[in-house]
């Protein structure tokens, strides 16, 4: 039998020859007349809020009938939502009914932890819960040194003053896994601040995706934007391994060899480069570096980028002219594309993305890349200014202090948590506060819990009995968003300073608390309640609101739900960097000695005898990470997740649509149910991720489809450090794998 890598490449030849094909010029824009709807109750009271369900943050009307949420509509005054939601919105209101919602605070009481472990859960009261943490998390100060506490939330004042209280550095945040290459890059290049959050998709002429596939995320506003460019004559190309919905939409779509996007970038920058196809006026006034990028780049000819990704080197000089000749034209690029923390390379293929879009002027330009016009919104520490700190240590478990770049945003630990804390590098980690992040999330969720299992002491906030909580030694009930009251500002697509109102749809179901009083709860048992004197969020919202010149009351009071100070769209005519220009060639990359410019560099695992098979991670549509797989209507459309295959692979390695398979990679194996289809490359399987629940306290996702994190390494700091990646990020996706029937 012809070995693994061999069976994969055979049937790659054909694939590739039909793949190739562009379609014709016109995008499929499905238009059939829908079902007409049935007769629509009597809505009792229409609220504002804000969907909180993915960092977009649309805002919504929630309708209610007797009492309860009936339907959500998007916010048609919203820049975001433009009155609509994604399926995600939509269907959020099923989290907050969950009869599996953890209802008030809980202890365990079998110290034994893991899979298939029952914690023995006993209801506690909320003083119980804040006096057992606050002695635990006191305990381990003294005993170990403050450090020895680690915070495992997103960012939040709150959470970050009581770290600081505390005098611990750490507080480990998921970003490494999620878009820490693009902020990376974007600061050392661009900004000197963060990463662009907006993509003016809609007026794009020419959409150039290396794997940007937020439409078939149905990320709304991508999703959007992207039909509404189509619709206006725009072109799009896709560079995918899977033929996805942001790819079916396409005018052409380019299975490319997974990992090898960079290779295609920089002989298209070379093209556009030696060809004098850039935009001129654009790089005299706005770049630095032209010259040695242009030397950088010499010998990356099409020809040798086609050897690398498998893409034909004449369809590589016709697109990169076409991009070059459309304007506006972009590489639109979000979280966790070619560009993202998934590869070895991804940063330097973000980098290669700042590169194109700079050669056609469309970083902050009608038509590109456009930096979000926020709200300026008074910092916490302005309106509660903080008392002093203790001195806290400054070598940190995620290794912060060795990434000059990354470091200081904090953006990183995810990959190396599990590392840090099972060899006690750099010192013992004892106890942990974790709020609204998951085991299956982390890489090598098994090693995960291992490592949470030598921990003295976790607590964990959240809604669902999630496997974290599975975890727990005290857990803390979160309201669910529609819950909440407050404000959000509007961050992506922010074309204008915009706020929307959240106000509850009701009172709280359960005995829960905010994340903000959780904190303060803590901070009091430990005898820190100075810190957060007269600290609330509403407060926060409060005085924030007044220094915009408007109020709560003023914000309730409005009739759409919204602050906004619209203001015509100024382009950015000065960037962060030491030259104050978009820097082609990075002088704060070299000065902390990385590669100034992207060079090639190969994904780190390629199929081999043994893996034949790329592994490629994406999302369902309907699916949000982890937190959907208990969600009745979502789990109607979306049941499962699979290993889809191509049909060839299949064949020839005898199994059927439906069959049970085993996917295995270096670490760990998981089983989940083959899909078979024409629209992927044959020598990858791709999963959706979220599924693998192992806490039988969810009804619904215990036990449905596999988790393919499981089969992703984690790393060390020492390995981050060694790869000389200024993102520091966790390359989730960068494993083989073979696929056999289970
Ligand atoms: N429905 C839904 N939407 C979401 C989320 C969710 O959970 N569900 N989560 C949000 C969050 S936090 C994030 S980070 C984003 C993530 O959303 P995306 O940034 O869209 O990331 P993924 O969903 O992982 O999809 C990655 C895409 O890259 C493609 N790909 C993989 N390898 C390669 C390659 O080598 N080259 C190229 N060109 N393409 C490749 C995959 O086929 C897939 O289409 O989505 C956000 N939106
Ligand atoms: N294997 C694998 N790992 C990944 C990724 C991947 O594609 N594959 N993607 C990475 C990316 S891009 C991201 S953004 C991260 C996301 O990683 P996580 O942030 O860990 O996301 P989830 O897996 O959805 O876990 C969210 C947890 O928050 C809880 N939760 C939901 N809403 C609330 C709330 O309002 N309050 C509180 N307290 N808790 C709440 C949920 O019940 C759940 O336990 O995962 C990263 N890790
Ligand atoms: S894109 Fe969807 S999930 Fe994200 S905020 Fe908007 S409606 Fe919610
Ligand atoms: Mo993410």
């Amino acid at each position: 039998m012809a070995s693994g890598a061999a069976v994969a490449a055979g049937a790659a030849g054909n694939f590739l020859l039909s793949g190739c094909q562009p379609k014709e010029d016109k995008p499929a824009v499905d238009e059939k007349p829908r079902k007409p709807l049935p007769a629509e109750p009597e809505v009792t009271a229409s609220k504002f809020n804000v969907c909180n369900v993915c960092s977009a943050n649309c805002a919504m009307i929630c309708d209610i009938v007797d009492g309860k949420v009936w339907r959500i509509r998007g916010n048609p005054d919203d820049q975001v939502a433009r009155g609509r939601l994604c399926v995600k919105g939509y269907s959020s209101y099923k989290m907050l009914y969950d009869p599996d919602r953890i209802k008030f605070p809980m202890k365990r009481t079998n110290p034994e932890k893991g899979p298939g472990v029952d914690p023995g859960w006993v209801k506690i009261s909320w003083e119980e819960a804040f006096e057992l943490t606050g002695q635990k998390f006191n305990e381990a100060k003294e005993k170990y040194g403050p450090e020895s506490i680690v915070f495992f939330t997103r960012p939040h004042d709150f959470a970050v003053r009581l770290a600081k209280a505390i005098g611990t550095p750490n507080l480990v945040r998921h970003l490494d896994t999620c878009y820490t290459t693009h902020e990376a890059t974007w600061r050392a290049a661009v900004t000197g601040t963060g990463r662009p959050w907006m993509l003016d998709i809609y007026n794009a002429k020419y959409i150039l995706s290396f794997g940007w596939d937020q439409p078939a995320k149905g990320k709304n506003m991508s999703a959007q934007g992207y039909i509404h460019a189509l619709n206006n004559g725009a072109r799009a190309v896709v560079f995918n391994p899977v033929l996805t919905a942001t790819a079916a939409l396409a005018n052409e779509w380019i299975p490319i060899k997974p990992g090898t996007d960079l290779a295609v970038c920089l002989a298209m920058i070379r093209l556009i480069i030696n060809e004098e196809l850039y935009d001129k006026d654009f790089v005299e006034k706005y770049t630095t570096g032209l010259e040695e990028l242009k030397a950088a780049v010499q010998e990356y000819t099409p020809q040798w980028a086609e050897k690398i990704s498998e893409v034909p080197a004449a369809t590589i000089e016709r697109v990169a002219r076409e991009f070059a000749t459309t304007k506006p034209a972009i590489v639109p690029n979000h979280k966790r594309d070619a560009g993202g923390p998934l590869y070895f390379n991804g940063w330097r293929t973000s980098y290669a993305f700042i590169i194109l879009n700079a050669l056609v002027g469309s970083i902050d330009r009608e038509g590109g890349v456009v930096f979000q016009r926020r709200s300026k919104l008074k910092p916490f520490d302005e309106v509660f200014p903080p008392l002093e700190f203790p001195a806290a240590r400054k070598e940190t478990i995620m290794g912060k202090e060795k990434f000059p770049i990354i470091g200081p945003t904090g953006k990183l630990g995810f990959v190396t948590v599990s590392e840090a804390i099972l060899n006690e590098k750099p010192y013992p980690v004892k106890a942990m506060f974790v709020r609204k992040q998951n085991v299956l999330a982390v890489p090598d969720a098994p090693r995960f819990v291992e490592a949470l299992k030598k921990l003295d002491f976790v607590a964990v906030a959240d809604i669902l009995p999630t496997e974290i909580v599975q975890m727990a030694d005290v857990v803390f009930p979160e309201p669910h968003f529609l819950e909440t009251s407050g404000m959000t500002d509007r961050v992506y697509f922010a074309f204008y300073p915009q706020i929307a109102l959240k106000d509850p749809v009701g009172d709280p179901l359960y005995d829960t608390k905010g994340y903000g009083s959780i904190i303060i709860g803590i901070a009091k048992a430990m005898g820190l309640g100075q810190h957060f004197e007269g600290v609330s969020g509403t407060k926060l919202a409060d005085e924030q609101l007044k220094a915009l010149g408007s109020s709560m009351d003023e914000l309730k009071a409005s009739p759409n739900g919204l602050w906004s100070d619209q203001k015509p769209f100024k382009p950015r005519e000065e960037f962060g960097t030491p030259s104050k220009k978009i820097e082609l060639y990075s002088t704060v990359l070299k000065e902390h000695g990385y590669d100034p410019v992207p060079t090639w560099q190969p994904k780190r695992e390629l199929p081999s005898d043994t893996y034949p098979l790329y592994l490629i991670v994406t999302r369902h549509a309907a699916h949000r990470m982890s937190e959907s797989q208990n969600n009745e209507l979502v789990m109607q459309v979306a049941p499962e997740n699979f290993a889809t295959l191509n049909k060839a692979t299949a064949q020839q390695l005898g199994i059927k649509d439906g069959d049970e398979v085993m996917v295995e990679s270096r670490v760990n194996r998981i089983t989940l149910k083959a899909r078979l289809i024409e629209g992927i490359r044959p020598d990858c399987v791709c999963v959706e991720h979220g599924f693998g629940h192992w806490s039988k306290d969810l009804t619904l996702a215990f036990g449905v489809g596999g988790n393919e994190g499981d089969l992703v390494p984690g790393f060390s700091v020492e390995e981050l450090v060694a790869a000389k990646d200024p993102s520091a990020s966790g390359y989730m996706s960068d494993v083989c794998v073979k696929v056999y029937k289970a």
